[in-house]
């Protein structure tokens, strides 16, 4: 019975296709399906074994960690370090870079991840996820320093995200656009089940904390009071809102159905360049909008342009249908100058 295209099926033929490949990225990209698919389980579980809730930590984001964030970010250590594929790995739930054990060998690989993204929303049984992005490290750089991280995303070899949704699904891309895949329990696979994902170019749907309106700049207010307006706006048309407070699921949205997405700069202190993490949420986010057509901005700049200083920095974050992010854009100036225009 022909069970579909599997996940390492298809990275496998991907690999084909690239002259003088080793066959160690694909190597890697299973080993963190590996990774995703132990995820899935345990947050499928989680009431079950005494894994929600508090783990009455905080990161370095100064957020209190769910059992399940650090559990999570275990499982990805413990997937990963030991392949030789990695020469270092950087998460939202540790400070500093973790370097390869000395007992392992080292690759030529980078990864950054939010191991569990939306992990507020754990505790009441709604869709959180897993968010990767992989780059090359230095040439010759067998123990990389922070800076080595530092790379723009227009430097990542790979990004994806599993969505721990009704069903368990991988969505990723190696710059050959964005396939998804879903993975069948029964026998343990991600299938292709999402070929060629394309972001709609137009939309009728946004996505921000309302709650925040009070501290939005100037062109964040304005589009979201046209969209308001609806068919008697600036925009002619009506609009609907969401907000699941988990980004891979707002992503994944976008990537299904069309949208905008917005976590703008804003007036609180702490909040000047919002609330995602450039390195492992918005560049690998923002690579797999543009793959599929759509696009990524902080309102002044590409996102995958943004020179990473840090490697938990934030910074502002505006993606989904292209006509729509064109729009939200030029409200921040004439979306020309200082490179602003919409990659
Ligand atoms: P708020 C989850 O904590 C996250 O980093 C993103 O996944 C999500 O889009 C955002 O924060 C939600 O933020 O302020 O609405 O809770």
């Amino acid at each position: 019975m022909d069970q579909g295209t599997t996940l390492t099926q298809f990275i496998i033929e991907e690999q084909r296709r690239i002259p003088g490949a080793t066959g160690d990225f694909t190597s890697l990209l299973n080993d963190i399906l590996t990774a995703c698919k132990k995820i899935s389980c345990a947050v499928n579980r989680g009431g079950l074994i005494g894994i929600l809730g508090s783990a009455e930590t905080e990161n370095v984001q100064g957020e209190t960690q769910k059992k399940l964030d650090i559990i999570s970010n275990d499982v990805m250590i413990e997937a990963l370090d030991w392949t030789g594929h990695l020469a270092g790995m950087a998460s939202e739930e540790m400070d500093d870079p973790l370097p390869i054990p000395d007992m392992y060998p080292k690759g030529k690989y980078l990864i950054l991840f939010d191991p569990l993204d939306g992990s507020s929303n754990i505790d009441v049984n709604l869709s959180v996820g897993t968010i990767f992005s992989v780059l090359r490290c230095p040439e010759g750089v067998e123990n990389p320093s922070v800076e080595d991280f530092l790379q723009p995303g227009t430097e990542q070899v790979c990004a994806g995200y599993a969505l721990y949704g009704p069903s368990t699904m991988l969505v990723l891309t190696t710059g050959h656009g964005v396939n998804g895949f879903t993975l069948d329990r029964s026998i343990g696979e991600f299938i292709l089940s999402h070929p060629d994902m394309k972001v709609p170019e137009t939309t009728r749907e946004f996505a921000i904390n309302m709650s925040n309106q009070r501290f939005w700049p100037a062109p964040i207010k304005r589009y979201v009071d046209e969209c308001l307006a609806g068919e008697h706006g600036a925009h002619n048309k009506n609009y609907n809102m969401r907000w699941v407070a988990s980004m891979v699921a707002e992503v994944h949205r976008i990537l299904t159905r069309g949208g905008i997405f917005m976590y703008p700069a804003d007036s609180r202190p702490g909040s000047e360049n919002g609330k995602l993490r450039l390195m492992y949420e918005a560049n690998p986010m923002s690579f797999i909008i543009e793959q599929a057509g759509g696009a990524s901005h902080t309102g002044r700049q590409r996102i995958m342009d943004v020179k990473p200083e840090g490697l938990h920095q934030r910074v502002p974050v505006i993606l989904g249908s292209r006509e729509e992010v064109e729009v939200v854009v030029g409200y921040h100036g004439d979306g020309k100058d200082g490179g602003r225009e919409v990659a």
